[in-house]
């Protein structure tokens, strides 16, 4: 008998700790979910907004964007139709540097992100606070792909990837959940990977 050490398959073998429940490891590959067309947007003229329920609105630019401090993550994503990938690094800025220039007022409990497209996800505030997200704008050290966002998306990895909303214009703060495109669609509100939130009532 011999073994070929290392040896690994995507559907035999040791499953990975990294994998939530229902997931498998989708490797180099990364597939394009979008709903919508993709829009083509300018970097001159983009804009992020942080708005609704926050002492102070705040307004972006591309330029403003980038002299804020910088913030990585390295982790894994993943998407409720059950891939996954794992070892992804993306860079831009920490949500939570927006929200110490807007200031959310103590009635804030939730966020809906809204793209540029129309696109929309609701988070609860909590989850997008405390270092768990992110708007980003470089994968893997380069600029971010159109058809992943680019020239910016959300990123809250600890979630299932559609709250990671792309092409995204800005956060509206509200004080109370405002289910967005998916969620009004079936799936769950807030879509924890590792409880296999994936639909309404899971
Ligand atoms: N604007 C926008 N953002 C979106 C989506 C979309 O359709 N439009 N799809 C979501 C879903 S369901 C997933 S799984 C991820 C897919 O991101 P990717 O295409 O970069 O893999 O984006 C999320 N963000
Ligand atoms: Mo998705």
């Amino acid at each position: 008998m011999s073994f070929t050490r290392g040896f690994r398959r995507r559907d035999r073998g040791p499953r990975d700790a990294r994998l939530p429940p229902g997931q498998y490891d989708v490797g180099s590959d990364w597939p394009v979910l979008t709903a919508e067309p993709t829009p083509r947007l300018a970097t001159d003229t983009w804009t992020f907004t942080v708005e609704g329920l926050v002492e102070q609105h705040k307004t972006w630019t591309w330029d403003e964007m980038h002299a804020l401090p910088p913030s990585t993550f390295q982790g894994d994503i993943h998407c409720v139709t059950t891939w996954s990938k794992l070892g992804v690094s993306f860079g831009g800025v920490s949500v939570d540097t927006l929200l110490a220039l807007a200031r959310p007022l103590p009635s804030a409990t939730h966020v809906l992100a809204v793209g540029h497209t129309g696109y929309t996800t609701n988070l609860p505030l909590a989850d997008v606070t405390d270092g768990k997200a992110w708007v980003v704008w470089s994968y893997d050290g380069r600029p971010l792909p159109v058809e992943h966002g680019g020239p910016a998306r959300l990123l809250v990895p600890h979630l299932y990837f559609w709250k990671s909303a792309k092409w995204v214009a800005g956060l509206q703060l509200l004080d109370h959940d405002e289910p967005g495109f998916w969620e009004q669609n079936g799936y769950h509100d807030r879509g924890d990977p590792w409880l296999e939130q994936r639909y309404q009532g899971d």
